[in-house]
C-alpha cells in the first residue's frame, strides 16, 4: 500500500508553520527599527483597549485563561500569519494605500510566495493536467495614473485550486501550481489563461479554527485571485479578485472585498468556460 499525501491531508499546523518560516525568510523584519517612542505609544493604547473590554464586560479567570491557553496554541500551529492577515490585515492595508490614485488594492494573505516562473503573455499557468475548475481567460492592460502603457509590467499571480489548496501549503501538490509571473507586452498587456478557484475556508483544525467554532463565526473567504503587479517606477500594488455572485463576497472572513475587485466573467464564445478583462492602473513610486 502506498502512502502518498494528497492536498485533501493539508493539515492546519503544516500550512501554518509553513508559512511562519516563509515569513521568517522574507526579509521583511531585516532592516525594521520602530522608534521606542512609536513602541511605547501603540503598546499602550492597545492595552488601555484591552483594559476596556475587561473592566466593561467583567472577563473572569476562566476567560483569561482560555485567552492564555488559545495564544499558546496559536503559536505552536503556526498560525500568527494566518491570524493576523485574516483578522487584522485588512486596517494596515486600508491606512497604508489610502491616498492611491491607481487601482485598489487588497491584502496580500498568508500564501505567497516569491519567485513564482516567468511566462510570456499570453500564458497558461502551470496546472495538472486533469485540473478542476471552470477555465478562465483573464486578460488586460497595466497602465499608470496618467494612461500610459507599461510594458513589461509583471503581473504575478497565485490562487487556490478548485479544492481550496494553495500548491507550497498543502501536500501533493506541483510545486509551482496556479502560480505564475506573466510579463505585459510592450503596450502593457497581459492574457492568461488559468481555472476559477472556488470559495475558500481558512484551515479549521488550528487554533484559528477553534477560535472561529468557539464564537459561532464560519470560516469562508469568497472564491479570490491573489495578484501582485508590478513596473519599474511604479508602486507595487498587491491585490485580490473576486467573483460576481459569489455567496461570500458580503461576509469575507478577512474583511478584504471592495466593490471595485469584483469581476463579472463572461461565458467565451470561441472556447470552453469564461473570460474577462481587468486593467491595473498604478500610482507612481513615492518621491
Ligand atoms: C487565504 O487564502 C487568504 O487569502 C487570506 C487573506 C487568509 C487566509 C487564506
Ligand atoms: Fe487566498
Amino acid at each position: 500500500m502506498t502512502t502518498e499525501l494528497s492536498e485533501f491531508d493539508a493539515k492546519a499546523a503544516e500550512s501554518g508553520n509553513l508559512a511562519t518560516e516563509r515569513f521568517r525568510e522574507s526579509g521583511k523584519t531585516e532592516a525594521l527599527e520602530v522608534p521606542k517612542e512609536r513602541v511605547s505609544l501603540l503598546a499602550n493604547e492597545v492595552l488601555a483597549a484591552v483594559f476596556e473590554t475587561v473592566r466593561k464586560h467583567k472577563v473572569s479567570y476562566d476567560e483569561f485563561n482560555a485567552l492564555k491557553a488559545w495564544l499558546i496554541g496559536v503559536g505552536e500551529d503556526g498560525e500568527w500569519p494566518l491570524f493576523l492577515d485574516v483578522w487584522v490585515e485588512h486596517v494596515i492595508e486600508e491606512v497604508s494605500t489610502e491616498d492611491r490614485e491607481g487601482n485598489k488594492g487588497t491584502i496580500e494573505g498568508p500564501y505567497y510566495v516569491p519567485g513564482s516562473p516567468s511566462l510570456e503573455t499570453p500564458a497558461i499557468l502551470p496546472m495538472r493536467a486533469d485540473e478542476g475548475g471552470t477555465p478562465l481567460l483573464f486578460q488586460g492592460q497595466v497602465r499608470a495614473v496618467d494612461g500610459t502603457p507599461l510594458a513589461g509590467a509583471h503581473v504575478e499571480i497565485w490562487h487556490a485550486d478548485d479544492n481550496g489548496f494553495y500548491s507550497q501549503y498543502a501536500p501533493g501538490l506541483p510545486e509551482w501550481n496556479l502560480r505564475g509571473t506573466v510579463v505585459a507586452d510592450a503596450q502593457g498587456n497581459f492574457a492568461l489563461n488559468t481555472v476559477q478557484p472556488a470559495p475558500y475556508q481558512i484551515p479549521t483544525d488550528g487554533a484559528c479554527g477553534k477560535l472561529i467554532a468557539a464564537a459561532g463565526w464560519h470560516a469562508w473567504r469568497p472564491a479570490h485571485l491573489h495578484l501582485k503587479v508590478s513596473a519599474s517606477g511604479h508602486q507595487l500594488l498587491t491585490a485580490q479578485l473576486y467573483f460576481e455572485g459569489d455567496q461570500h463576497l458580503s461576509d469575507d472572513i478577512a474583511s478584504a472585498v471592495k466593490p471595485e475587485l469584483v469581476l463579472h466573467p463572461q461565458a467565451r464564445g470561441d472556447a470552453a468556460g469564461n473570460e474577462v478583462t481587468y486593467d491595473f492602473v498604478l500610482d507612481a513610486a513615492r518621491g
